[in-house]
């Protein structure tokens, strides 16, 4: 079973949770663009800092207290070079993609937007890269656009291009559409919008745990990104942003760590990254985080990226064999991610979803936290496959034959 460089058999011995059955059938996880499955060396590794060098960081000298300090910032040293950014200072722990943003709004935006200045976003944003803007377009009377979708789920290069001559102050794009999967053109956008002085925060959420992201190479202002969607443990998230756009950034929250020196009327705030690292942090998760980049690093994003075209292109042309099956988003996969959202004929999605859980098969069906897309593509729900490292072609085939099943109960 070995695929371009990965050794999937090998690799799912590494994941416990994969030997359960589901309703006495072998659990065939494709939800993985909701959170991923954790391999035994990140769950040992939580495990390991709990039982042998739990202490709290940044603040003693005993020797429990310096390995914690040492093995969490080591992780941070880990992030610097998985997304290759020049400094360690921007490389900040947060607790997801959702905090990540709403860090940049809360600190970037209420400096730097003012009333009638212009938010630049796309229809295809998962909610939590829409929601901090609208709100800070409502505290400070900005307003919002949106670059539009064509119909096979691809930004519209024209809208792009227009809305960006007029100069909006940012531009808060996801890099992957977590429905769609469509991958977009992220270095060419960000170059075009620093032509017109744009600031570029990248959803990365979908993105980073599936391929190569250089920000260096992107040249992208900001990335987010959640540790769970890449074998970490939830409760982590990353916000990368440039050194010179966090310097100038008051903090997001106040409490200790954040500080260098408090007295009863002003304080000074600690150097980058911490002074936006308030209060105690999730040590054992960030560490949890360090066991998954080494998980990946050892596999190399090359051949992630490799083996979910794999499975996408097969998953793609099996489903497209199923009539009155409709799929959403781009059909090359030079194109898209191991993200497949369809639905068949007008049955509910979540009566898929529930009949492919009777056997085993875990999928997500709804509006996966994107309605003003539902909205875009005019319907209420889809259901979403969504591929790993650990998934297979024979998984693939158990559920193009529990869909064709569906089709014939359902008469459609
Ligand atoms: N951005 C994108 C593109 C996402 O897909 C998600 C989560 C988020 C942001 C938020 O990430 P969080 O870790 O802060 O929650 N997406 C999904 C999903 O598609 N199904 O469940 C969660």
């Amino acid at each position: 079973m070995k695929l371009k460089g990965i050794n999937v058999e090998a690799i799912r011995k590494d994941f416990p949770i994969l030997k359960r059955k589901i309703n006495g059938k072998s659990l065939i996880y494709f939800d993985n663009a909701a959170t991923s499955q954790k391999p035994r060396q990140v769950i040992n590794a939580i495990s390991k800092y709990y039982s042998l060098y739990n202490a709290n960081i940044h603040r003693t000298i005993h020797k429990l207290g310096v390995e914690a300090t040492e093995a969490y910032e080591n992780v941070r040293d880990k992030v610097v070079k998985f997304i290759n950014a020049k400094h360690r200072e921007e490389v900040l722990f947060v607790r997801n993609t959702t905090e990540a943003i709403n860090l940049v709004a809360y600190s970037w935006g209420r400096a730097n937007i003012s009333k009638g200045d212009t938010i630049l976003l796309t229809e295809m944003e998962h909610h939590s890269n829409i929601i901090p803007w609208q709100l800070l377009a409502k505290e400070k009377s900005a307003n919002l656009k949106y670059i539009g979708i064509t119909d096979d789920g691809f930004l519209k290069d024209d809208e792009i291009k227009e809305y960006l001559d007029n100069h909006p102050k940012i531009l808060a794009i996801t890099h992957v559409s977590n429905v769609l999967g469509t991958i977009n053109p992220i270095k060419e956008i960000v170059r075009y919008a620093h032509k017109n002085g744009v600031i570029v925060l990248v959803d990365g959420a979908q993105s980073v745990p599936h391929m190569p992201v250089n920000v260096q190479d992107l040249d992208c202002d900001f990335l987010a990104f959640s540790s769970h969607k890449m074998l970490g443990p939830t409760g982590v998230g990353i916000l990368y942003g440039k050194r010179e756009l966090l310097e100038n950034m008051e903090p997001f929250q106040g409490g200790g760590d954040m500080i260098k020196e408090v007295h009863l009327n002003y304080a000074k705030w600690n150097d980058l990254p911490w002074k936006f690292e308030a209060g105690t942090a999730n040590i054992a998760d960030v560490i949890g985080f360090g066991a998954a980049i080494d998980y990946l690093n050892k596999i190399g994003m090359e051949n992630v990226r490799a083996h979910e075209v794999d499975l996408t292109s097969y998953a793609l042309n099996k489903m497209s064999e199923i009539e009155n099956l409709k799929i959403y988003g781009p059909i090359d996969v030079n194109y898209r991610c191991g993200v497949i959202s369809f639905n068949i004929g007008n049955i509910h999605p979540h009566d898929v979803a529930t009949i492919l859980d009777s056997e085993g098969i875990a999928i997500r069906s709804g509006h996966h936290c994107a309605q003003p897309l539902m909205e875009r593509l005019n319907v209420p729900a889809v259901n979403r496959a969504s591929f790993y490292i650990y998934n297979t072609k024979e998984e693939i085939d158990i559920m193009v034959n529990v869909l064709k099943e569906i089709k014939e109960v359902f008469k459609i």
